[in-house]
């Protein structure tokens, strides 16, 4: 509404009418500290806090009695008449939109973006130009299978979507946490996802791609198994939101103020550092706590500890399209950092979660076609079919052509055009003319030159015949599935094993198996023998069908089999999350350490250690056998934050045992106490006992283990000693030489 206002405002003062509007594009700047955000200021007017005000009907009625429904008679029936019931009833009924068709689970955050020099050699976009300028964004990270009450950890591709609220207009970055997708033309995508769904007949599993129909479709698509390495590796099962990376996946356009243009990918990267859990661990915490990476991404951001990313690009120039042996069009490659490096051109923080999860989170509609003068797309068969699904989608999930204006839709730069009408306007245009062209008003609203930002599409130059056909250069299937597979450290290829045993161990239907251990073969002959001993079968040595059965009614399968185009390429240490050298930070800074203790715990040993854990500043928190107050031997008070019920290992990064004999005498008594260590070392975490906290290590069974890497035992001394070499093993994330190798 208040859009609305401004925009009849601005009409009023600027409604010149021979002229075009001078600067409509009011290029302000919102730089500034703290909150100054022109998308919250903007917001503001429709945010409701019904702090002090009395309950009101939807009509603005005070209400009297909202206990009882109107009777005849205290026994008797509800009256028609009841307005104030039927209100209320109705509007809860219709208290539901259709989730997304896929990404349906997510979580959503406000912030800014800045860049850090003018990025005008590469770009006209006016974001990207000015370092003081911070513009505001809405971020929102999804899972993509699940629906919307499913757990966060499942084993998925997360969604990486920012809507830039430039003062150009929206710019929709709609990228996921995998640099490559699974398929290379659009119009695969219902059946992917369809494959990928609960099975139609009886809707299991839910947030699973762990069964038949998933593994069916793959093994007879082999375009997907690049995305399938990523999606079986530790990225499809992050640590949190906060230590991914984002990628927009297709190649895109950089335009310049003289119309130079040039290929370009985004990344996003964490400057948390890349970080994952285990699989045992993320199956756990998806019935401990399926809001895990919800809460992570909300306590963070209300902790003051704002998540950030650099903005990065790969570019390359347009002469060097083709000088590539994989296809710049196919979004199932990456473009090797080795081979184009990824330039960092600017810093997104997300500093404020949403004022109600519905209005913002739930009704933000993405839309991969929002671009800003200064950029624009390719001929990515997969982008072009996008271009068209973000706004089709909104129509059923919205409701109707104005959900551009939903709050959290709008843009902060001026809206003006001929579109009228439809479902839950809420415009009010004023004027006799809603056409163009018109001189009844002028002409308005005017279209802007290109000098006045006006959006000018890319003249790409297209001369060619009407075919359904992939590009000979899409061919490839399996070069870079290679390169990713042996880019990872051993223990990354561990865990893509043991990922791919625990999926295909979840088919019944062995001939898919088959085929996927054939397609493995082509990627990796050790990877296949090894997930085929798991499965306790073997690598076919020759399938009756081709590997790719995915070709038009009347062609030849051999002439759409895999090809190798690509040289054999050195593993990338990029592709890594553990020793990735884009990564290099150490930090435990708001990791999660759990303090198991007990009444008549050390007072020294819990306050050294805390202080300085939270000077690194990562987050501690007690558990205990019971809630309440606990008291130390010499009387310091400490307030459990869980119980052994509440709270378990999974949700934590590290523990710490404290001395006190007391203290680790009662958690002896408590079985739990024992899981919850066994179990942070099975993960692999970082576990240090001080004085007799030890003696709780050793009755858990872990007394063999205790010079294991990422053990930190100090019996004799302070804790404050033991600290440095704790924060060191937390940093390190995991300890993974304790996992045994497949
Ligand atoms: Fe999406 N995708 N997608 N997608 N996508 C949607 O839009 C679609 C693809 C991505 O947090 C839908 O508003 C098609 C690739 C994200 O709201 C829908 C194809 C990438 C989100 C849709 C793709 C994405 C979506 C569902 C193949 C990474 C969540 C609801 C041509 C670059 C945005 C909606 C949010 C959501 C269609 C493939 C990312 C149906 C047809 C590749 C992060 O329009």
């Amino acid at each position: 509404m208040s859009q609305a206002r401004n925009n009849t405002k601005r009409n009023n003062s600027k409604n010149n009418k021979s002229n075009p509007p001078e600067h409509e594009l009011e290029l302000t700047q919102h730089a500034g500290l703290g909150m100054n955000n022109a998308k919250l200021d903007e917001l503001a007017p429709n945010i409701e806090d019904s702090a002090g005000e009395f309950l009101t009907t939807d009509q603005g009625i005070r209400i009297n009695d909202n206990q009882n429904s109107l009777k005849a008679g205290d026994r008797g029936p509800t009256l028609m008449e009841d307005f104030m019931f039927r209100e209320k009833i109705t509007h809860f009924d219709h208290e539901r939109i259709p989730e997304r068709v896929v990404h349906a689970r997510g979580s959503g955050a406000h912030g800014y973006f800045q860049v850090y020099e003018p990025m005008s050699d590469l770009t006209r976009a006016h974001f990207l130009q000015d370092p003081s300028v911070q513009t505001p964004v809405f971020v929102r990270f999804s899972t993509v299978a699940g629906s919307r009450g499913s757990t966060d950890l499942a084993r998925d591709v997360r969604g990486f979507a920012v809507k830039f609220y430039t003062e150009e207009g929206n710019f929709d970055l709609v990228g996921n946490n995998i640099p490559v997708f699974f398929i290379q033309d659009a119009i695969k995508f219902p059946d992917v996802i369809h494959a990928v769904k609960p099975e139609p007949h009886n809707e299991i599993p839910q947030a699973a791609s762990a069964h038949d129909t998933f593994w069916d479709f793959i093994s007879l698509f082999p375009e997907s198994m690049h995305m399938v390495m990523w999606v079986m590796s530790d990225r499809a099962i992050p640590r949190s939101y906060r230590m991914m990376e984002g990628f927009g996946v297709h190649t895109f356009r950089l335009i310049n103020a003289r119309g130079k243009a040039r290929f370009v990918k985004f990344h996003w990267k964490p400057l948390l550092g890349l970080h994952a859990v285990v699989w045992d661990e993320a199956q756990k915490i998806s019935g401990k706590d399926p809001d895990f990476h919800r809460r992570d991404l909300w306590e963070a951001i209300e902790n003051g500890d704002y998540p950030e990313w650099e903005l990065c690009v790969q570019v390359v120039e347009e002469r060097d399209e083709h000088s590539f042996d994989f296809d710049l069009l196919d979004p199932t490659k990456i473009i090797p950092e080795e081979l184009v490096p990824v330039r960092r051109i600017g810093r997104m923080t997300l500093n404020r979660n949403p004022e109600n999860f519905f209005a913002e989170t739930e009704q933000v509609a993405f839309h991969v076609g929002n671009i800003v003068p200064g950029i624009d797309f390719t001929n990515d068969p997969l982008l072009q079919g996008r271009l068209f699904s973000y706004l089709d989608t909104q129509l059923t999930r919205l409701g109707g052509p104005n959900f551009h204006e939903i709050p959290i839709n709008r843009p902060v730069a001026p809206v003006h055009n001929n579109q009228r009408d439809g479902f839950m306007r809420q415009t009010i245009n004023r004027g006799q003319t809603a056409y163009d062209p018109n001189s009844l008003r002028g002409g308005c609203p005017f279209q802007a030159g290109v000098d006045m930002s006006g959006f000018a599409s890319y003249a790409e130059r297209i001369d060619a015949q009407k075919i359904r056909q992939r590009s000979a250069s899409f061919f490839d299937h399996f070069s870079q599935a290679t390169l990713f597979y042996r880019s990872q450290s051993p223990v990354e290829q561990n865990h893509i094993v043991r990922a791919l045993r625990f999926e295909l161990g979840k088919v019944g239907t062995p001939p898919i198996r088959e085929r996927m251990l054939a397609l493995l073969a082509q990627v990796d002959t050790d990877l296949a023998n090894r997930v085929a001993a798991g499965l306790g079968a073997s690598v076919p040595k020759k399938l009756d069908k081709p590997l790719n059965l995915s070709v038009p009614a009347d062609a030849d399968p051999r002439k759409f089999q895999p090809k190798k185009l690509a040289e054999e390429m050195e593993p990338s240490p990029r592709l890594r999350m553990i020793d990735n050298p884009n990564f290099t930070l150490k930090t435990i800074k708001t990791r999660k350490i759990a303090f198991l203790v007990a009444d008549g715990f050390d007072d020294r040993s819990v306050a050294d250690m805390k202080l300085a854990l939270m000077k690194a500043g990562a987050q501690v928190m007690t558990v205990a056998p019971r809630l309440g107050v606990l008291t130390g031997v010499e009387g310091d008070t400490l307030n459990a934050d869980f119980t052994f019920l509440t709270g378990a290992s999974v949700l934590f990064d590290a523990c710490f045992v404290p001395n006190g004999q007391a203290s680790v005498a009662a958690l002896q008594n408590e079985p739990e106490a024992a899981n919850f260590l066994r179990e942070a070392h099975q993960h692999c975490k970082a576990i240090a006992a001080h004085g007799a906290g030890a003696e709780l290590l050793e009755s858990a069974g872990l007394g063999e283990s205790m010079s294991d890497a990422g053990l930190i035992i100090g019996r004799d001394g302070n804790a404050a000693a033991l600290a440095e070499d704790f924060i060191v093993s937390i940093a390190r994330h995991r300890h993974w030489e304790r996992e045994p190798m497949l």
